[in-house]
């Protein structure tokens, strides 16, 4: 990092190389295209200077064929220079399917990060090198941006919603993590470090810092503390093999129970009610900080399908809604 006069951060990531690519070729592109504009313009200037027998400039006729290449050829310079931005763009975007996901939560003025296995850290994230991990990341207050240069990725966290980000660390090291958003007071001290690990050690490294007790394991503390349980057992909708399901809500409309759904049907209860059940479930916000909406997901997200049976058994019909299934009911709100 210390490398006296370098034209770029560190790259270590698999997709910094990429980035780098593109943007060297946009400043070198944009550059030969500056000189060759100040060239055009210092020939001009001293090929039709003003002197004797030049004096009136001469009529001249367009012609449509240098109409149509100027026109033409930097339409096709920028459709190139489009489509490789968003090919780029696009792979950034996805994360693989098999990465390792990690938690944050931005707060004023710290990066406070959860590993499913249970280990917490702040202001510093220890990742496997080489392999993809994605981080589901939301804010405890205020706009805050998740910004590692040396792996050229940067994502705004804010409050209210989940944002992902993923990256693939390609070698051992670390990296400086900043926040990339003015957040207020302390925002420059905002930044901590990545430590990029060789799998091995990240797996020990995960099994040394552990409690014992994994990300779902708090998930289901907090779950009886809030008393979730005296609901969801009786009265409440079952809340086994929710995640990713397609949920029948009021209104008439489908929802997929993704992370952001569980979130909110938990902050906001009233905004999506489940087909067939009243809007009892009073709302969270403010009692359950966001880690702790993060573990109660991980939680809900571990309880697969039971066999029937095995659970007092829930009926729907009994707390079903009298005006459901004549009219489409509207939310509140
Ligand atoms: C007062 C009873 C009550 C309590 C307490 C309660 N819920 Fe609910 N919950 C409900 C009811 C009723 C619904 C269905 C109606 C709706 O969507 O609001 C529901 C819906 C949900 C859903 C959406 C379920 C689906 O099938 O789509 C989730 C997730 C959920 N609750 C989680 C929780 C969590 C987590 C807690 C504790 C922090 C909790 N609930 C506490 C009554 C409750
Ligand atoms: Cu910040």
């Amino acid at each position: 990092m210390t490398s006296g006069l370098s034209l770029f951060p560190q790259a270590a990531s698999a997709n910094a190389q990429t980035v780098d690519h593109l943007y060297l070729v946009f400043v070198i592109g944009s550059a030969v295209i500056v000189a060759a504009i100040f060239l055009v313009i210092l020939y001009f200037v001293i090929r039709f200077r003003r002197r004797e027998g030049n004096l009136v400039a001469r009529r001249v006729k367009e012609s449509p064929y240098i109409e149509i290449a100027w026109s033409g050829i930097p339409l096709l310079i920028l459709m190139g220079a489009f489509v490789w931005g968003a090919k780029i763009y696009f792979d950034e975007a996805v994360p693989p399917a098999n990465s390792t996901e990690i938690y944050v939560v931005g707060k004023q003025w710290m990066w406070k990060l959860q590993h499913p296995q249970g280990n917490r850290e702040i202001n510093e994230l220890h990742v496997p090198a080489g392999e993809p991990v994605k981080l589901v990341m939301t804010s405890e207050d205020v706009i805050h941006s998740f910004f590692i240069p040396a792996f050229r990725i940067k994502q705004d966290v804010l409050p209210g919603r989940y944002t992902q980000l993923w990256f693939q660390a390609s070698t051992v090291g670390r990296f400086p993590l900043l926040c990339a958003e003015y957040c207020g007071t302390n925002h420059s001290r905002m930044h901590g470090w990545v430590y990029a690990m060789e799998p091995a050690e990240y797996q020990r490294w995960l099994s040394g810092g552990a409690t014992g007790e994994t990300m779902s394991d708090a998930g289901q503390k907090v779950f009886h503390r809030l008393s979730c349980a005296t609901c969801h057992a009786r009265d409440g909708p079952p809340l086994q093999g929710l995640y990713r399901r397609r949920v029948p809500l009021s209104d008439g409309s489908v929802v997929l129970a993704d992370d952001a759904y569980i979130r909110k049907s938990i902050v906001d209860p009233a905004a999506q009610i489940v087909r067939g059940y009243e809007p009892i479930m009073p709302t969270f916000a403010g009692t359950a900080t966001e880690e702790e909406i993060l573990q109660l997901i991980a939680y809900i997200r571990s309880l697969k399908n039971l066999p029937p049976g095995s659970l007092p058994e829930v009926e729907p019909g009994s707390v079903q809604n009298p005006k459901d299934g004549s009219a489409p009911e509207r939310n509140q709100q």
